[in-house]
């Protein structure tokens, strides 16, 4: 029998289908919200082998109504929200359906969760984006935020509304301010998984080049699977709290994309281009943070760095494509990924 529900909102994108399966293995019964797509995403969950033993509920995050829904049909003890509209190029083509979704939507679940049950613990699934740009050092939990996208301004709406209720409504809310973390179940648009697509398929003559955008920026990158962890870790403390999720590592996009076709055996110099249509209004140019307080009260702390991180995306990717070679069909998001080159947006003009 399973000793606790969770709701995970946003359980088909990386980091849902990641806890799903934490969550399972540690008895949960886990409900997830799903929006309803003309094709179904659930590709992440059938290749970690969950499908099956999680319960999907149809929500959406703009529908106040089918988040109430979500709430009271799955009874959880713990809801994990991870729904939003999370790629920061998107938000500047879309700053209204991003402030509507990642913004108000945590308002949208805060809400049903006051009027069903204020006991429901809570994670808000808050980003190393809300300091956006000024920055030099590791950053704490105390650092100044200055968001530096409309992404980032709806994630710090989201902060301050699950500090608030906690604050006002002594809800047990908080906030994971968790810095870039990677996977082989990242989606194909974020940088990580699109160097390491693109270098399995250049490594096995399927595609030619590669066009990027900023190579200066700095990310800490870490391991989706270890991220999902400190959630739970978070919502077992006996008082809520923030905490800053992070490797105290930064690296240059360009140093992904050199480590990455080095484990290849090939030199990126001949197949990347820079290309202006992958540069940003605004870019962050530098985000490392300090975990000292999570490994202090959490007793967590990464163990996949960056090193490892780039050979493992760039090994799971060139296995796929090699079986996909071979013909074998199985649950992945890269063989209906369409070439960016052909996608044109406000931003990204040629
Ligand atoms: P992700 O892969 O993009 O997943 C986002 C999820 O939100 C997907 O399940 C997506 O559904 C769902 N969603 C989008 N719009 C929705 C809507 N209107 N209604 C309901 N669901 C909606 O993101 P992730 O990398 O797992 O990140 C999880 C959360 O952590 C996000 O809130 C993100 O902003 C935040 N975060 C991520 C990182 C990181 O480095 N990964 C760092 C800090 C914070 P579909 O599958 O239908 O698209
Ligand atoms: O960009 C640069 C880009 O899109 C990283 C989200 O999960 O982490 C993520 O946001 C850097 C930026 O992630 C390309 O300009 C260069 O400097 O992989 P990204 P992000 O913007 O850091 C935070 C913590 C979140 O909360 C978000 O939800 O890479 N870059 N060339 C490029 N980026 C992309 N996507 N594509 C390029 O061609």
């Amino acid at each position: 029998m399973p000793t606790k529900n969770a709701l995970i909102t946003g359980i088909t994108g990386q980091d849902g289908a990641y806890l799903a399966k934490f969550l399972l293995e540690k008895g949960y019964a886990v409900y997830g919200t799903y929006r309803r797509l003309s094709t179904p995403n659930f590709w992440r969950l059938q290749y970690l082998n969950i499908f099956e033993q999680v319960v999907l509920i149809p929500a959406d995050l703009v529908d106040a109504g089918s988040m109430v829904e979500a709430v009271k049909i799955s009874e959880p003890d713990e809801i994990y929200h991870l729904a939003a509209q999370s790629f920061v190029g998107a938000s500047f083509e879309q700053p209204i359906g991003t402030g509507e979704i990642t913004g108000l939507g945590v308002t949208r679940i805060l809400e049903a969760i006051r009027q069903i049950n204020p006991a429901i613990k809570f994670y808000q699934a808050s980003t190393s984006e809300l300091y956006g740009n000024g920055h030099s050092s590791s950053l704490t939990e105390n650092s100044p935020f200055q968001p530096s996208s409309p992404y980032a301004a709806a994630k710090l709406y989201g902060y301050w509304l699950t500090k608030m209720y906690r604050e006002s409504y002594k809800f047990f809310a908080c906030n994971g301010i968790l810095f870039n973390h990677e996977s082989p179940l990242r989606g194909l648009e974020f940088v990580t998984r699109k160097i390491s697509n693109a270098v399995a398929k250049i490594s096995l003559g399927l595609e030619k080049e590669l066009h990027l955008g900023n190579l200066e920026a700095k990310r800490d990158w870490g391991y989706a699977p270890e991220y999902v962890e400190s959630m739970w870790r978070m919502l077992k403390e006996k008082e809520p709290d923030d905490y800053v999720i992070a490797t105290n590592e930064a690296h240059k996009v360009g140093e992904f994309v050199e480590k990455a076709f080095d484990s290849l055996g090939l030199d990126w110099q001949e197949y990347v281009e820079v290309d202006k249509r992958f540069f940003r209004p605004q870019d962050v140019n530098f985000l490392q943070g300090d975990y000292s307080k999570a490994k202090r009260k959490l007793a967590w702390r990464p163990r996949v760095k960056f090193d490892k991180l780039v050979e493992r995306m760039v090994k799971e990717d060139l296995e796929r494509w090699a079986r996909w070679q071979k013909g074998e069909r199985f649950p992945w998001d890269a063989p209906n990924y369409p070439n960016e080159s052909n996608i044109l947006t406000r931003t990204l003009k040629v």
